[in-house]
């Protein structure tokens, strides 16, 4: 029967590098690194906080490599090994031998900041979030949560809950979900689809963002078929451009492989958090079709160096000279309510948070919400 309760796995890349780290916790750590690890020279090996020992992780008589072990706690460790993934398997396998259950980067980072906040569930989410956060700006938007935002607003709620106005606990729940729509755009990043009527100039477009001719670019219509992606940096936020084929119903029934791509576009749309529908404003009847109300769009009318025939409203570029496109990043941010966002709001920052909120929003009594702002505060956490 095993002996001890503790997990262990690479909480570094999957992949060749100069280093990888693996995190052995739980109760019998040391106990099964006493097993597996010998130093450098003789000496008796101290296992206790804050040691860093310098040695070999071996196997009966065969040394698998030459490690670096950060004691961190009582029962964690960081075995820190050359940056080989055989390397890495044969740690791996070995800690499980000797009793350890191999398991995700997640679950040990949850282990982690577990041990490293106790009941401070919105820290501990906190230090998960910061580490995935697509920008610097949304890590410091989750980092405002742990010690003011968030737990301040909570904490806030339960003190004053007898003498607050149920339904302005329910606004405010409902107010921090905004919020944190737009927080989101930071955290995660946010998907952006170049679309519209073939030959209008997406890839050229998506080519100029690039810094490079990634996608091909001809004045036949229907180039482009496969979708291409790129992140690509904006002033504020993290966005992954998608170059989609050109919406066209005559294209869609042509072969298969055309209606095949119109299906592709048409997908990445209805995923978009925007799109930029791309039209050629020299062509006068341009249709504006293909898109549905509930977008989130932006109309770029391009090849404006060629001059403007169209009537239509939209932000005017030339994806050939580069003209306008500065305006149409910044209308971008503009759209998606990025430019203005005060990094000190309230916000939520886990799909855990936000379903307590969402029942906040919807609360039926204040005895309700106490239980639910209870539980927002400590429980645990779910990855
Ligand atoms: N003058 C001018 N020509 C442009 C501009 N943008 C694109 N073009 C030209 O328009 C043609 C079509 O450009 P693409 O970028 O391939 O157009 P697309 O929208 O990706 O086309 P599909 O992939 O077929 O949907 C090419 O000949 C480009 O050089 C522009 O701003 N000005
Ligand atoms: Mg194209």
């Amino acid at each position: 029967m095993n002996r001890y309760i503790c997990i262990a796995g690479l909480t570094t890349a999957k992949a060749v590098a100069a280093i990888s780290s693996i995190q052995i916790v739980g109760t019998g750590a040391a106990d099964i690194l006493k097993t597996v690890f010998k130093p450098v020279g003789r000496g008796k090996v101290d296992f206790s906080k804050g040691q860093i020992l310098h040695g070999f992780i071996f196997d009966s008589d065969k040394d698998i490599d030459e490690v670096i072990i950060g004691c961190e706690e009582t029962d964690s460790f960081s075995i820190n090994c050359h940056g080989n993934p055989l390397i890495v398997e044969n740690i791996l396998e070995l800690l499980a031998k000797k009793g350890a259950k191999i398991t995700t980067p997640q679950e040990i980072l949850v282990h982690l900041s577990g041990q490293k906040h106790g009941d401070d569930t919105i820290a501990a989410e906190a230090d998960l979030a910061i580490a995935q956060s697509a920008t610097l700006d949304g890590a410091r938007i989750i980092a405002h949560q742990t010690k003011m935002g968030l737990l301040q607003t909570a904490g806030w709620w339960i003190k004053n809950l007898d003498v607050l106005e149920l339904d302005d606990i329910k606004k405010g729940a409902e107010r921090i979900l905004t919020d944190s729509d737009i927080a989101d755009l930071f955290i995660k990043g946010v998907k952006i689809v170049l679309a519209g009527p073939p030959n209008s100039g997406k890839s050229t477009l998506f080519n100029y963002l690039c810094g490079r001719e990634k996608a091909i670019v001809t004045d036949i219509a229907g180039t482009t078929r496969d979708w291409l992606s790129a992140h690509i940096r904006l002033k504020k936020i993290q966005a992954e451009f998608f170059d989609t084929a050109g919406l066209d119903e005559v294209l869609s029934g042509q072969n298969k492989i055309d209606a095949d791509a119109q299906v592709q576009a048409k997908e990445l749309i209805e995923k978009a958090d925007l799109v930029l529908y791309v039209v050629d404003c020299t062509n006068p009847a341009i249709v504006m079709a293909g898109l549905t109300e509930s977008l989130n769009e932006i109309v770029v009318l391009n090849k404006c160096d060629l001059g403007k025939s169209t009537s239509a409203e939209g932000i005017e570029i030339s994806a050939k000279t580069a003209q306008g496109v500065d305006k149409l990043l910044t209308a971008i941010e503009a759209k998606l309510g990025v430019s203005d966002f005060d990094m000190k709001k309230t916000v939520c920052f886990t799909l855990r948070q936000r379903k307590l909120l969402q029942q906040i929003a919807e609360a039926k009594s204040k005895q309700q919400v106490r239980e639910l702002i209870q539980e927002l505060l400590k429980s645990n956490i779910i990855v």
